[in-house]
């Protein structure tokens, strides 16, 4: 058995283990890079939860674990906490909510800083970790822009939680909420107008690729409708597996991962060769008129 083989065996009965893996994970250190090595990528299933801020993912993530808990379950959460554009901290406070799981020997939560790295490719990582150790593993997303896209990704399943009041459908059209999910949950069913918001919704989803995005309402504060999400979850699950989406959804993650390793790691080369003696030179013949731009690429292109 390899060093990597016997950690992950260890990690799955020690949070502490299971963590110093992780971050060696993150750091894509070579242990990092072995443990990966030593996990499939077709194993386990990842549940996102996204919507806008303030929705409650968080609460209603607290009860769907609880829930799958009783089911029997082992669960692994990854939180990803915005950043401050200001000082570039992280708010914890989802964590903070969290607590309660912490002390749950069978449910594991790690919080990835968004301001480090691409979040979508580290958090799809872990996920293959955690899964790989017989979790079930629940993705909170930041619900906006790109990092929610590359957050998504990551999800077999996709979640998407709204509540009442939160505006007009034309609204969801436009943020692409409307294609984006697998399940929708209207939360916060405790408050006015919830039914009608949740008649709606269901109105405007269409079935994509053969399953019909079920809209549930819950009020995750009171714990009401939980039983029934995780229910749709599971089915979904089960829907993703028989039809060949599940691999489907994998490969094209893996095939954006890899994508965006392989610019990056030409980026590096060409600003390599940019910043030094050849780069000087094309951008000295560019600038002056003896070379056009097009050209230069073709040089670059060639040099790569
Ligand atoms: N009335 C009511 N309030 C709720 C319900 N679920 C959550 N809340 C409250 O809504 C607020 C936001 O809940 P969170 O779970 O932190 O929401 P979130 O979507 O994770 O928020 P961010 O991660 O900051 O985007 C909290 O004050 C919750 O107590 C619910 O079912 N009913
Ligand atoms: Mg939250």
């Amino acid at each position: 058995m390899s060093r990597a083989e016997e950690l992950l065996e260890r990690a799955s009965e020690s949070k502490l283990v299971l963590s110093k893996l992780l971050s060696e994970v993150e750091k894509g250190s070579d242990l990092g890079i072995e443990v990966l090595r030593s996990v499939s990528y077709s194993s386990g299933h990842v549940i996102g939860f996204t919507g806008p801020p303030g929705v409650g993912k968080s609460t209603v993530i607290t009860r769907v674990v609880h829930e799958l808990r009783e089911r029997g379950e082992r669960v692994g959460i990854i939180a990803v906490d915005p950043s401050s554009p200001f000082t570039g901290g992280s708010i914890l406070g989802d964590r903070i909510r969290m607590k309660e799981l912490t002390s749950n020997e069978h449910i594991f939560i790690r919080s990835l800083s968004s301001g480090y790295g691409s979040v979508g490719i580290t958090a799809g990582k872990m996920a293959r970790v955690l899964t790989h150790i017989g979790m079930r593993v629940v993705v909170e997303s930041v619900g906006a822009g790109q990092m929610d896209t590359d957050i998504m990704r990551v999800a077999d399943t996709r979640t998407v939680v709204l509540m009442p009041e939160l505006g007009d459908d034309i609204q969801m059209i436009k943020a692409g909420i409307l294609e984006i999910g697998d399940i929708y949950v209207v939360n916060k069913s405790d408050l006015p107008n919830a039914d009608v918001m949740a008649q709606r919704l269901a109105l405007s989803l269409k079935k994509r690729e053969g399953w019909e995005p079920p809209v549930v309402m819950c009020s995750a504060i009171n714990g009401e409708g939980i039983e029934e999400l995780v229910d749709h979850i599971l089915k979904h699950e089960d829907f993703l597996r028989k039809s060949g989406i599940f691999e489907d959804r994998r490969k094209s993650a893996l095939l954006m991962e890899l994508e965006e390793m392989t610019v990056e790691s030409f980026r590096g080369h060409i600003r390599k060769l940019l910043t030094g003696k050849k780069g000087k030179e094309i951008i000295e013949k560019v600038f002056n008129g003896d070379m056009d731009i097009n050209s230069a690429l073709k040089n670059l292109q060639n040099e790569g």
